[in-house]
Parts: C-alpha cells; sequence; structure tokens
C-alpha cells in the first residue's frame, strides 16, 4: 500500500468536510446490518457515484439507489475526482465512494473488499477527522498483522499486492482531530466497481 501522510492541507479538508454536510443531506448515513445475522454495523455509511456499497441481510453489492431513500447517490465533487487522478495511476474514473463514519467506539472487523469486479484498480482511501488505528495484513485470513495510525488529511493507496490484504480499524482516538465539530471519523473510499469496457 500507499500511505500519504497530511496529504491533504487544512483548507482541502475543511472544504471536503462542507461538501459531505451538503452530500449527507441528500443521502443520510444509514446503519448498515451484517448479512443473515442482520447485526448492525458500529459504523454509519453512506456513498456518492453511480454506485454505492451496501450491506443487509441479503448480502453485500453495489446498487444506484440508496437503500432507505430509493434515491439515486449524489454525483462525485470534483475536489473528490481530483485526488483519484492525483493519486491513483489509474485510467479511468471511480464509480464509488463509500463514506465510513465512525463515533464513539465504532470500529471495522478485519476484511478483503473484494466485491468489485475490476481488482488491478486501486483503492484510494481519504481520512478526516480523529486519527484511526489501522490494521492490515496479508491476504489470507489469519495471517501476521501491522498496525498503523491515519490521521486527518492522510490518502492511502490500496493497488498491486495490497488491494486484496486483510485490514479493518481497531478504534479511533478521541480528541484528536478539530475538523468536525462533534469529534469522530470520516473515511472515504474511492472504488472502480464495473471492469472498464476497454482498457
Ligand atoms: C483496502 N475502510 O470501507 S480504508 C472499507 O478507514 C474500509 O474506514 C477503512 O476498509 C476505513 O472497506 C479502511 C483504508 C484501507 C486500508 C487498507 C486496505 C483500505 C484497504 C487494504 C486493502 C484494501
Ligand atoms: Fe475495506
Amino acid at each position: 500500500m500507499r500511505h500519504f501522510p497530511g496529504f491533504l492541507d487544512q483548507t482541502t479538508q475543511e472544504k471536503l468536510v462542507e461538501d459531505l454536510r451538503d452530500l449527507v443531506e441528500k443521502a443520510p448515513l444509514f446503519t448498515p446490518v451484517m448479512p443473515r445475522i442482520g447485526k448492525p454495523f458500529s459504523v454509519r455509511m453512506t456513498n456518492l457515484g453511480a454506485l454505492g456499497w451496501v450491506s443487509d441481510k441479503a448480502g453485500y453489492r453495489y446498487q444506484a439507489a440508496h437503500p432507505v431513500t430509493g434515491k439515486p447517490w449524489p454525483a462525485f465533487p470534483e475536489s473528490l475526482l481530483v485526488i483519484w487522478d492525483m493519486v491513483s495511476h489509474y485510467p479511468h474514473p471511480p464509480e464509488a465512494c463509500l463514506v465510513n463514519y465512525y463515533t464513539g467506539s465504532a470500529k471495522m472487523g478485519l476484511h478483503q473488499d473484494r466485491d468489485e469486479e475490476d481488482f488491478a484498480a486501486p483503492v484510494v482511501s481519504i481520512s478526516l477527522g480523529d486519527t484511526a488505528v489501522f490494521r492490515v495484513g496479508g491476504i489470507a485470513r489469519g495471517g501476521k498483522t501491522q498496525s498503523f495510525k491515519l490521521a486527518s488529511g492522510d490518502v492511502v493507496v490500496l493497488d498491486g499486492a495490497s488491494r486484496l490484504a486483510f485490514h479493518g480499524i481497531d478504534r479511533v482516538i478521541a480528541g484528536t482531530s478539530t475538523l468536525l465539530k462533534s469529534g469522530g471519523r470520516i473515511n472515504l473510499t474511492l472504488r472502480r466497481v464495473t471492469k472498464p469496457a476497454v482498457s
């Protein structure tokens, strides 16, 4: 993986948070539940772009409509497309931006991102707000893992061998950023979902 600490300056981070406030009014945060068992995630989510990632009792998938409002997801703000162009090294635009919102003791268990058709496309992650303790392992479950901190303004690009690495968020450290007035952490992951017709 490629980690760019402090990639986004304070002004860019503030502008992104402002954009996200408008977008979350149109596409409210929802609480996904685990497939089959229906256990709620501790992280709340929404999406931007043509396709959004959702999880409910039926499973994980990408879909064009918000699961609660039934409306299409809001379009990507230009600022996110610019970041993708700067770091992805991938010649097609992203189709999905999953917005994860962590408050209190929210965390995310170790998992792989494998609901996309095209693993040749990277996943680009942007962190905003409080610092997270992030864990990453290899491509097999149960292997060795390492932990890193992800701070506000950090960008991580998951490509090549890291694209299918197991990863998760152990915890968020309250009081480490003043970017979000009520604290907590936002993570944006920009993803290509479908295989481009011609590469
Ligand atoms: C992908 N989000 O939404 S992003 C997710 O901070 C997710 O909210 C985390 O995992 C978050 O699916 C982590 C950064 C990340 C880091 C390493 C990865 C994504 C990765 C390694 C492989 C694939
Ligand atoms: Fe993930």
